[in-house]
């Protein structure tokens, strides 16, 4: 990372004289302090716990200095009024200072295909970096600009919205060149009372727009509304701009003709969708300079990252929320709630499968007992929880929850209930159920999503 302790605290406008520590170049910044390494910025957010309680924690690990919301004693630190405005204002002058294109792309389905799509085929032509996983927040969009390698020269950026102006405050932390809307969908896991708003909210895009840049949006009559007149709009669909001219589709793979190419695509993936995705992602990569012998080399080398939070299906048609690679109390809080907030299905019933998170250190079951908080007996019918540490929330969840509701399955050295676990959601699980899985990678609810797809 290409950033100085002095030059960040005159970026943010240190509230304290910094130059009583010395100057150094920060190898990286990170927020958990889990991930802080020797040279380091640690970034004290406010998670389901205070990040500040764990300054201490990031110096052990190697942090050389840290912002704060409060004055610290014995740390080299930057002390400023908001640790994540601070954060997402860095980002903003590091785009600048580093001079990278930034590409952006949001939408309720398709979002992270057409981001890989991008990213793969202009790093044909050019040093490309994309946000990783689902770091497409307020808080994972800036940390991704930061952790971009330092001779970036293209960065494809996803953006997510939960809640109306998330992608005006994304758009001008980017400021992109180029503004991709994939879909418009009814996604149920957004806080939007309709399409409308769902439209209004995506083409929030073209706010951090430069007058004249490119803004490629879907033919939906639902965003004419809030198409915006500086930008040149690009609209994609059936006889629009840019359209799919033949398609052909076989059991694991598609071939696609444009109004736009010479000659025809092929893409090692299925689904129209992704004939339309690999479509956009070509057009603007086509404007960027890449050619089109190398998009097409490119298309058969893809690799598309699976979405780390995914809906599935039960064999009996139940609805699964699946999040079973990472966790921390952060992500569990806030996917919990998340999930207590959608609709029902019709005589549907919200079911919670949770495991240990891992690695939180000497804390960990005083942190797994305060997911309490996040688990409301109106709303979530049964309970599920599974590992060593979650004995902490279940003592808790006992109290709250009626009677024979709330299950609870040892996983340690000498003992694994997995098997009655997954038996025991069998059981109960109905198909018009949903039912949110959530643990760390390491234990292994991958394993339950695929019994319950196989079978219930
Ligand atoms: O939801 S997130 O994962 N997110 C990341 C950005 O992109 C979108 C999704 C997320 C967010 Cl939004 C915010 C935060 Cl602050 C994650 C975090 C986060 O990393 N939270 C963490 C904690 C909390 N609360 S990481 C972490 C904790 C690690 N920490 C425990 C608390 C380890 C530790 C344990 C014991 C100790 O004594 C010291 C450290």
């Amino acid at each position: 990372m290409q950033l100085t302790f002095y030059e960040v605290a005159s970026v943010l406008k240190a509230k304290n004289d910094v130059h009583l520590f010395p100057d150094c170049t920060f190898r990286k910044a990170e927020f958990d302090s889990r991930l802080i390494g020797e040279g380091d910025l640690f970034l004290p957010l406010q998670g389901a716990r205070d990040g500040h309680d764990f300054i201490a924690t990031a110096f052990e690990n190697g942090a050389v200095a840290t912002l704060s919301e409060k004055e610290l004693e014995g740390y080299p630190y930057i002390l400023v009024d908001d640790v994540l405005a601070a954060l997402q204002h860095l980002a903003r002058y590091y785009l600048e200072k580093m001079k990278v294109d930034v590409f952006a792309v949001t939408g309720s389905n398709g979002k992270t295909t057409t981001k890989d799509m991008l990213a793969h085929l202009l790093s044909m032509a050019y040093k490309t970096y994309k946000t990783q996983g689902n770091y497409n927040n307020e808080i994972g969009l800036p940390y991704t600009v930061l952790h971009m390698p330092d001779d970036t020269e293209k960065l494809v950026l996803e953006m997510g919205q939960d809640h109306m102006g998330d992608i005006h405050l994304l758009s001008t932390i980017a400021q992109p060149k180029v503004g991709i809307v994939t879909l418009i969908g009814e996604a149920h896991l957004e806080f939007f009372k309709s399409r409308h708003e769902i439209a209004k909210g995506k083409l929030q895009i073209a706010d951090g727009m430069k007058n004249g840049a490119l803004l490629v949006v879907p033919a939906d009559k639902i965003i004419n509304d809030f198409l915006p007149s500086q930008q040149n709009v690009v609209r994609f669909g059936p006889d629009e701009d840019i359209c799919l001219t033949k398609l052909e589709e076989r059991k694991d793979s598609l071939t696609f003709e444009t109004n736009f190419l010479t000659s025809a695509i092929d893409l090692p993936v299925t689904g129209k969708y992704n004939a339309t995705n690999a479509m956009v992602a070509t057009y603007v990569a086509l404007k960027e300079g890449v050619t089109e012998e190398a998009i097409q080399k490119a298309f058969l080398t893809l690799e598309l990252t699976r979405n780390r939070t995914e809906w599935k299906k039960a064999k009996n048609g139940a609805d699964i929320l699946s999040d079973v690679y990472n966790a921390n109390p952060t992500a569990m809080r806030l996917i919990l709630e998340t999930f207590s907030t959608i609709p029902y299905n019709d005589n549907g019933r919200k079911l919670v499968v949770l495991a240990d998170m891992k690695e939180l250190g000497a804390e960990s079951k005083q942190m797994h007992g305060a997911m309490i908080t996040s688990l409301n007996p109106e709303i979530l019918s049964e309970i599920f929880l599974y590992g060593e540490d979650m004995a902490a929330l279940f003592s808790y969840a006992k109290e709250i929850f009626p009677l024979g509701r709330v299950h609870y399955f040892v996983k340690n050295a000498e003992k694994d209930q997995f098997p009655a676990l997954v038996k025991a959601i069998k059981k109960v699980l109905q198909p018009a159920d949903q039912v949110l899985i959530k643990g760390s990678n390491s234990m292994n609810l991958a394993n339950l999503v695929e019994e319950l797809e196989n079978e219930v």
